[in-house]
């Protein structure tokens, strides 16, 4: 520490401290060739691309290795509120280039592999995704755990370390082919393990009562299949400052118990399998994102994260505290989704059974300590156990669920005398109706009555939540629900994803906008200033050729972008709700208005989809399907090609979303309104200078209260109008009263696009028409075309277009997730900061 202090005891010697650090292009480069040596074995004859990445990773690691140390000593010694985020996923994409921009190190390692012949950027494209996440939630973790740190707030992200994440999607003959995502291949230079951080988890037994001598009854859970859970640690580097938190993912082992039972060869054999069984529950993520499977291996995945996650949590707490008056003061847990909700009965069963403590005290902290957050309206993705399952995999857990529940409804009985359909409805359990539907636990109501806070993730959802989805308990817990609209980080969505448009707007305005992304607001004076479009526009540009190299790259050369043409943009999971359909309609609208009028000056448009379908998802596989097809047709055609586009990008994910971003113009958020809780695309894309065409839904309301009507595309239905439509709703009508719209169905329904299986896409034809259009594609659908007109017209105007893209990004403060975390922080975690500073911590 003296040492540390004397650097810093001047400005003028900053560079002795950054030195001292290791921070310097020398010091960089020195460690990247000892790791080549002494951790691969290598020398510049034998190594590898590979090589070069995991070297650079291991360097890079190696500098945050002293402030994570110090970071983790200065929590405990702050004797700091941690915040504890149990998530399902965690979609953190690759690691290396976030590092980098995180320690500002870029300048450096870019400057030391320029020396030895090699290209940070090509090193980079070496690193797999860490996919452990399906889409928005997942992702959301992520950029959490991003300004947690950059906040300095003492956060902990807790979740699974799937050997499998989100499958690598191929597409062969225009369908969606899953292949397994075998990320941890080559080894992960990130993680840590931790072989002494690992706990037992037990499932399945019994449970027995037994007197503890002063009149109470105890319970015991006996008889269990116990399996442990091993630590791996990831660094999570803060921005700005020196704090480096953690995120600590669970693996399965097989619990020793399993090697010392064999007493003959069938015996051994057994045991090993069972071995290899428990080791399953970690295997893989399941890859659905709007819908509950109900399965018992999702079920023993959710209880194995958060039964480890808890027990790491008073592990912490007791090292300060012999009681646990003070847990709630100085424990939050946020549940991501209901997916972690059985921690709430977990709780329960560690204050009561093994604690001892007062049911009554138990439940008072439970619910001070959780808090849930909710992130769909969808009635199939809301987590329902049936209680046969439960009871089999955690028999105590469903007792103190049932216990939980009748103290609750005693009190709704109690405030509302004589209305047992108000009962049915809060009630924890769903009674039965046989033949239909078993007996179940409702994770959600769970998770409302076990939670001080929950919150919804834009305005309108919470509004939906309050007023439909849980309209009981929100006027029985008035003030219990809140809004916190999603966020995501600049230091990915920008700064690292868009480089030169990052260090085009630092010129401009200071790079303060890094942790404080109001700062961008700065740049509207300079929407007015011509040279400073020029050289947006140029950066633009030059995004939207690196998006036409992937395609060329990907088509072999055989498809040819125009450069200058609408970059129109559809990029996230398949669903129906989401209406990639509508987006596909419009460009075979587009494709029959030139087709049928061959003279006619259309703005020229490159579509681009891209996005995975849950592999048991059949008409999401459709869609996939048809807008291939599209694609095929539309690109063969001499007559339009030119000037239409559609294009089908594989293998959507994080690394492909950050190429994707900065060449995009045009961001299609165009869900039926009311279905899409917030959206986060929405804001990376206009963080990065697209504009927007979408509905008056999740996020995108307040996207548009942020950049004015005049610099946004909004059309389609209103939820009001879409609630009071509903009930008369023909899509027939449509069908048949709109002439363009029954070319582009008849076209899909009569073999257009299919022509060797003429009936391949009725299925998505009787979605929209006999089966009812339950997303209201048919209503929007004019609204849609005419917004599209507008967009074209507006894209001729290049100057008054960048005018816009300027002015939306500089509009996108409010979509910092920094924002995001610091109203989590205040008024549902109540945790303040503990900066960390190398150059004064004791050493
Ligand atoms: C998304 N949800 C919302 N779910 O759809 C999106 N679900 O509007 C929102 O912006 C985002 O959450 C963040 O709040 C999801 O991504 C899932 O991925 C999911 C996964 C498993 C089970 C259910």
């Amino acid at each position: 520490s003296q040492l540390a202090k004397q650097f810093t005891d001047s400005s003028t010697e900053l560079s002795a401290y950054e030195s001292y650090h290791g921070l310097t292009a020398q010091a960089i480069q020195r460690s990247f060739l000892d790791h080549l040596e002494f951790t691969l074995a290598k020398d510049r004859f034998s190594m590898t691309e590979l090589d070069q990445y995991l070297a650079l990773a291991h360097a890079i690691r190696d500098r945050m290795i002293e402030r994570w140390l110090r970071t983790q000593d200065a929590y405990y010694r702050a004797d700091a509120k941690r915040v504890y985020y149990l998530s399902m996923e965690f979609l953190m994409g690759r690691t290396l280039g976030n590092a980098i921009i995180n320690l500002n190190l870029r300048d450096e390692c870019q400057k030391a592999l320029a020396e030895l012949g090699y290209a940070l950027e090509a090193i980079q494209e070496i690193e797999p995704d860490a996919g452990l996440g399906n889409g928005g939630l997942g992702r959301l973790a992520a950029c959490f755990l991003d300004s947690m740190a950059t906040l300095a707030l003492p956060g902990y992200g807790y979740g699974i370390r799937y050997e499998y994440g989100i499958f690598n999607q191929q597409i062969k003959n225009g369908e969606q082919i899953e292949q397994p995502d075998n990320w941890l291949r080559y080894g992960n230079p990130w993680e840590i393990v931790r072989p002494e951080v690992i706990y037992p988890v037990h499932y399945y037994g019994e449970v027995v009562e037994y007197p503890n001598g002063k009149g109470k009854i105890f319970h015991k859970w006996v008889k269990t299949e116990k399996i442990l859970a091993l630590a791996y640690d990831t660094p999570i580097p803060g921005y700005g400052v020196q704090n480096v938190n953690t995120l600590r993912l669970w693996s399965s082992k097989a619990s020793r118990e399993f090697d010392f039972h064999h007493f003959n060869e069938g015996d051994y054999i057994s045991a090993v399998r069972m071995k290899t069984e428990s080791e399953t529950i970690s295997k893989v993520l399941y890859p659905n994102d709007s819908r509950h499977s109900g399965k018992e291996l999702r079920l023993k995945q959710e209880y194995f994260f958060v039964s480890a996650t808890l027990q790491d949590i008073f592990r912490r707490y007791k090292k300060t505290r012999n009681t646990f008056d003070e847990f709630s003061d100085k424990v939050s847990i946020q549940l991501n989704d209901t997916h972690p909700a059985i921690a709430i009965a977990e709780l329960m069963r560690i204050f009561v059974d093994i604690e001892e403590l007062p049911w009554d005290k138990a439940w008072e902290l439970t619910r001070a300590t959780v808090a849930y957050t909710n992130h769909t309206v969808l009635p199939e993705a809301l987590e329902k156990w049936t209680v046969e399952l439960l009871g089999k995999v955690l028999p105590r857990h469903l007792e103190i669920i049932y216990e939980i529940n009748h103290k609750f409804l005693r009190e709704v009985r109690m405030k509302y005398p004589n209305n047992e359909s108000l009962v049915e409805r809060v009630s924890i359990i769903e009674e039965p109706v046989p033949g239909i539907r078993p007996k179940s636990v409702r994770m959600a109501n769970l998770a409302i009555v076990g939670s001080h806070r929950v919150n919804g993730v834009a305005a309108l959802h919470t509004e939906i939540i309050k007023r439909e989805l849980f309209r009981d308990f929100a006027t029985m817990f008035p003030g219990k629900f809140e809004n916190k609209t999603n966020g995501i980080t600049q230091r990915r969505w920008l700064a690292s994803c868009n480089p030169d448009l990052a260090s085009l707007i630092t010129k401009a305005i200071g790079d303060k906008w890094m942790t404080d992304l109001y700062q961008l607001e700065k740049l509207l004076p300079l929407a007015e200033d011509a040279g400073f479009r020029q050289e947006w526009q140029k950066i633009k540009q030059a995004g939207k050729n690196l998006i036409i190299n992937i395609i060329e790259k990907g088509w072999k050369g055989k498809i040819k972008i125009d450069q200058s043409s609408i970059f129109d943009c559809q990029v996230k999971r398949i669903h129906e709700y989401k209406r990639q359909l509508l987006n596909v309609l419009h460009a075979i609208t587009l494709y029959n208005r030139i087709r049928h009028q061959p003279q006619l000056d259309v703005v020229p448009r490159t579509i681009i989809f891209s996005g995975k379908a849950a592999p048991g998802y059949r008409q999401a596989k459709l869609i996939i399907q048809l807008i291939n097809a599209v694609a095929d047709v539309i690109n063969n055609d001499v007559s339009t090609r030119d000037r239409l586009r559609v294009i089908f990008l594989p293998n959507y994910r994080v690394s492909l979303a950050e190429k994707i971003m900065p060449g995009a113009e045009l961001s299609e958020q165009i869900s039926t309104a009311g279905m899409e809780a917030s959206g986060t695309g929405n804001m990376k894309f206009a963080l990065n200078g697209a504009l927007t065409i979408g509905t008056l839904d999740g996020a995108n309301i307040e996207i548009a209260e942020e950049v004015g009507s005049e610099n946004i595309f909004i059309f389609g239905l209103t939820v009001e109008e879409i609630a009071a439509l509903k009930p008369h709703y023909s899509s027939w009508d449509y069908f048949h009263n709109d002439p363009e719209l029954n070319e582009v169905l008849n076209m899909i329904g009569g073999g257009y696009f299919s022509p060797l299986n003429k009936e391949l896409f009725h299925p998505i034809l009787f979605s929209l028409l006999e089966g009812g259009d339950q997303y209201m594609v048919l209503a929007d659908y004019r609204s849609y075309i005419e917004c599209q007109e507008q967009v074209s017209q507006a894209y001729l105007d290049q100057d008054q277009w960048t005018r816009k893209s300027i002015l939306n990004a500089a509009k996108m403060g409010k979509f910092s997730s920094d924002r995001t975390i610091q109203e989590y922080a205040k008024s549902i975690w109540n945790v303040s900061p503990v900066t960390v500073n190398m150059a004064t911590c004791e050493v």
